[in-house]
């Protein structure tokens, strides 16, 4: 074969845009972030950038995560397959100990394969190194994670450096915020949410990209599942605080267009190198705000997140708002199709195949899509707290099954500390008014089945699933879960009253324990 030709293939093998030029990706993710921004109608915020991205973005107000834990999701993301089936049951790190499974094809393997360049800067928090391999990675593995986390000035100099490459392959760059997760379990000298953190206060350290903007308690935005007490408003404000660090926040430089911060300081990067004509930029977040009924949950608050999509390609609907139901498993799908690169097949177990159940969100940035359906499952956060839940989200209608519903509900180390927990702790203690939405009974001890109708009750609190009224949705609901259960090789599938038995027939086998 001829040097021409050779060149040729090897031309052919980069991934090119219809218009032959490269595709680049950028995957901005917050850690533990919701809806606190301009863009998502809070108004007691400032997010300057990410409201400036919204406006070169399609805007989804349905994006849901498939699991409401950090490493699960994170794993999910870069897997397009849910927790039960890459294998990441719980948190990776330290006593936690989960991994995915050796032969589980990632997000940067595939691409890496595909002769696209990878980097990740921030928080990993997924494993082995194997089935998660990055060119260029700066994590919590090799540096500290709050330099490279929550440091903007140190991330917005290792993105430059790694848009300053001679690599002249595609790029799929990952930066994982760690803000605004809370600090009070790890690191409370920084404050509840590290808000403290490079402020320039004695002791603080300083980051020179950041000017710190103060909330106060009275005007932050109450989602309707957080108590409206004194500490949890403290509470928002310090998290507003630290989402500010990521965003930015100081209005008066997004006017003037030198983006100054976190978000903004490294869409700026992207910008300067020319690249932003190329790239293709999502914003997301991995698992609901740390409150109660929020992270590690599987109702609304715990799952839904917000999620932008940025094409400089499709300018169609830059600005608007997508009512079309994403999973973040649909994220995967999206870049392959980006990069134009086949969806994977292949086995992790045997010979049962696996295929991405996610799909590519590209088609909505054309036209809104009739997507209605998305799924969710949840095995653990920390090693201790094992609570299994499935769930489907279908129009208006979420279905969670709780497979331990006998057992309390889990807190997590981190929550526990916070002050809104601590808070409603004392108050329940001491039978004073929580000005919560729900009991700490009623949070711990929950029904096998979760049927909540949002079009009539938003804030998921009446439970219909044992109304009679309801019982052909229920029937419809469980049977699409089950559905979605076996395609993705639940190990899960027949619990709490079954044993899975794959060589019989049924392949689940009843256990008369009286569920
Ligand atoms: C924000 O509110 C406006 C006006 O009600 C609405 O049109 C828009 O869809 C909302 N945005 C989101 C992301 O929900
Ligand atoms: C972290 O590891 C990457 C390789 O994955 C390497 O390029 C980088 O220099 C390391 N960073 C530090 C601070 O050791
Ligand atoms: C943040 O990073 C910059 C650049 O590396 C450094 O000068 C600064 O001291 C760091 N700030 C903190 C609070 O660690
Ligand atoms: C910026 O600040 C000004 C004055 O403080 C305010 O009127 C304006 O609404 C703010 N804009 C944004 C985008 O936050
Ligand atoms: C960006 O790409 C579009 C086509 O997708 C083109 O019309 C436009 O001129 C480009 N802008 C820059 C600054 O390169
Ligand atoms: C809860 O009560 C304990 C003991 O009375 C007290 O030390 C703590 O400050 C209280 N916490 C909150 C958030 O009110
Ligand atoms: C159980 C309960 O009290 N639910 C309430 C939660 O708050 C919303 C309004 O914010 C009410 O509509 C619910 O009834
Ligand atoms: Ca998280």
């Amino acid at each position: 074969m001829g040097l021409r030709w050779a060149l040729l293939l090897l031309l052919l093998a980069l991934p090119l845009g219809r218009a032959g030029r490269a595709r680049n990706v950028l995957l901005l993710v917050a850690d533990d972030g919701g809806f606190e921004s301009g863009v998502y109608n809070n108004s007691a915020i400032n997010t300057p950038n990410l409201d400036a991205l919204a406006g070169r973005s399609l805007v989804f107000r349905n994006a849901f995560t498939s699991v409401s834990s950090c490493s699960p999701s994170r794993a999910s993301i870069l897997t397009g397959l849910p927790q039960h089936q890459n294998g990441m049951y719980g948190l990776h790190q330290d006593v936690h100990h989960f991994n995915s499974f050796d032969k589980v094809q990632s997000l940067p393997l595939l691409l890496s394969q595909a002769h696209i360049r990878t980097g990740i800067i921030g928080k990993k928090h997924v494993g082995p190194e194997t089935v998660y391999p990055f060119d260029f990675a700066y994590t919590e593995e090799n540096s500290s994670v709050l330099q490279v986390g929550r440091n903007i000035t140190r991330i917005k100099r290792l993105v430059r450096k790694f848009l300053q490459s001679q690599d002249e392959r595609p790029f799929f760059l990952y930066v994982a915020f760690h803000d605004p997760h809370r600090c009070g379990h790890s690191q409370p000298q920084y404050g509840a949410f590290c808000e403290k953190f490079g402020n320039g206060e004695s002791g603080m350290g300083w980051i020179p990209d950041w000017k710190p903007q103060p909330y106060s308690p009275e005007h932050v935005q109450l989602p309707y599942f957080v108590p409206d007490t004194p500490a949890a408003r403290a509470d928002l404000a310090a998290q507003y605080t630290t989402i500010g660090r990521m965003d930015q926040g100081n209005n008066r430089t997004a006017l003037l267009f030198s983006l100054h911060a976190g978000i903004g300081l490294v869409l700026e990067e992207l910008r300067s190198a020319g690249l932003h004509n190329t790239t293709l930029v999502i914003y997301t977040s991995d698992n609901g705000i740390p409150f109660p009924s929020g992270r590690t949950n599987l109702y609304w608050s715990g799952t839904a997140e917000p999620l932008l999509v940025s094409s400089p390609e499709h300018t169609e609907r830059w600005g608007q708002v997508s009512q079309a139901y994403a999973s973040l498993l649909d994220l995967t799908p999206t870049i392959l199709d980006w990069f134009a690169i086949p969806y994977p097949s292949y086995s992790i177990f045997g010979t049962k195949t696996v295929q991405l159940t996610g799909k590519s969100l590209l088609p909505a940035l054309v036209s809104e899509q009739p997507w209605i359906t998305v799924f969710s499952s949840q095995s653990h956060h920390e090693v201790t707290m094992y609570y299994p839940m499935r769930a489907i989200q279908h129009q208006h209608f979420r279905l969670i099954h709780n497979l331990h519903f006998r057992t309390p509900f889990p807190i997590d180390q981190d929550f526990y500390v916070s002050p809104t927990f601590q808070d409603l702790l004392n108050r329940t203690r001491a039978r004073q008014p929580t000005h919560w939405n729900k009991t700490l009974h009623q949070y711990y001890y929950r029904d096998r089945w979760e049927l909540f109708d949002r079009s009539s009750d938003p804030t998921e609190s009446r439970n219909l699933a044992s109304d009679s009224q309801y019982a052909e949705v229920l029937e419809l609901l469980k049977a699409h879960l089950l559905k979605w259960q076996w395609d993705t090789n639940d190990p899960w599938v027949c619990a709490p009253d079954g044993v899975l038995e794959e060589k019989l027939s049924p392949q689940c086998q009843p256990l008369y324990n009286e569920l």
